[in-house]
């Protein structure tokens, strides 16, 4: 029976179909979706922070609106991301527990500070941008719950990413002060969005084993250069610079190469110690105690309703 459903996987893969819940899969299949499905999840909810951190501080009543809906859909992303990995086995409560003890990986730019209200216009236009140029191809994920949930989120970072555009434009031809501050979110923001397409190719462990299975369909040195090659064109209508010194195009691959980056900082900031990884995950932490009441008050009405029915 076992082979019966191996054979069965792979014809699904083989015939770019999709494995649905229900069906036989390999249980390092299971895992590895699990993996990444989860630290997807937890990034969505972990990257709500840094944008949470200006709605107060938001210089209108439009753009409060505006980063208030936006910061929603984010959360909004990670219940449907919680729900699709729900359906390979593992436990809301459990993938949350994985999150809060730091034992689960989310991704390593939401530990970095968000200083200005042009990091507004940078998280939107470089990393929702970063965030789509990765996710379209997930819409092809073999995996059904997942690709289904990546067509919606990316509808919504398409939209995340154009408000961001929007707000280093404003800002760009605002005052001197104003493009000042763009350009200095643009310069910090650069690098750690590249850094969200993951290691490069040759230090990316799960690479082979994803792409074989298609849940990867571009490596993460493919994605990263086709980013450059959109953010190259726009930033130019935004009248800002890339903070890429060694930038340039290569007529034989017709692509854009872009500078070395800091894989130790990487790292660092994977494994625990970046500039606000402590900070994120103790503001976490706090949220779900604060929100243990809901919980309670929750199960003691589905209880309730329970016994109504008996
Ligand atoms: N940060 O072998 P690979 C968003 C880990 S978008 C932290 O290459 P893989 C939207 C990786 O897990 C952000 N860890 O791994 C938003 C693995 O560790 P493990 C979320 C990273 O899986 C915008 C190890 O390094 N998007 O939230 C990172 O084949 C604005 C080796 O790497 C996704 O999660 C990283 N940057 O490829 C929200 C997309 N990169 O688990 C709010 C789905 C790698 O073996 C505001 N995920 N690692 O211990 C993916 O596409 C893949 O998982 C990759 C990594 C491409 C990220």
């Amino acid at each position: 029976e076992e082979q019966a459903g191996q054979d069965r996987f792979n014809q699904i893969i083989a015939e770019d179909s999709r494995i649905e819940p229900r069906d036989w899969m390999p249980e390092a299949y299971r895992k590895t979706l699990t993996r990444q499905m989860s630290q997807h999840a937890h990034s969505e909810i972990i990257g709500m922070q840094p944008e949470a951190n200006w709605i107060t501080r938001a210089p209108s009543l439009k753009r409060k609106a505006i980063l208030m809906a936006k910061v929603q859909d984010e959360a909004g992303h990670g219940l449907y991301l919680y729900s699709g990995t729900e359906t390979l086995g593992t436990p809301r409560d459990e993938l949350n527990d994985q999150l809060m003890t730091g034992k689960a990986k989310y991704s390593s730019i939401f530990n970095y500070p968000a200083r200005s209200w042009a990091d507004m216009g940078a998280i939107g236009w470089l990393v929702d941008g970063a965030a789509i140029a990765n996710q379209v191809p997930l819409c092809r994920a073999s995996y059904g719950p997942y690709g289904r949930a990546m067509v919606r989120i990316c509808k919504e970072e398409s939209f995340h990413q154009r408000q961001g555009f929007e707000i280093l434009l404003e800002l760009s031809n605002g005052t001197p002060a104003q493009k000042k501050m763009a350009q200095d979110a643009v310069n910090r923001f650069y690098a750690p969005s590249l850094m969200m397409f993951g290691p490069p190719d040759s230090d990316s462990p799960n690479s082979g084993q994803s792409t074989a299975w298609k849940i990867k369909r571009f490596s993460n040195d493919e994605l990263r250069q086709r980013f450059v090659g959109m953010i190259v064109e726009q930033i130019k209508i935004l009248g800002l610079t890339l903070p890429d010194p060694d930038l340039r195009f290569d007529a034989e691959t017709g692509t854009w190469l872009h500078m070395d980056l800091d894989w130790v900082e990487f790292k660092a900031v994977i494994a625990g110690n970046g500039p606000c990884n402590a900070q994120r995950l103790q503001r976490r932490r706090d949220a779900h105690n604060e929100g243990a009441w809901v919980r309670e008050a929750a199960a003691a009405y589905a209880a309730k309703m329970a016994r109504k029915t008996e």
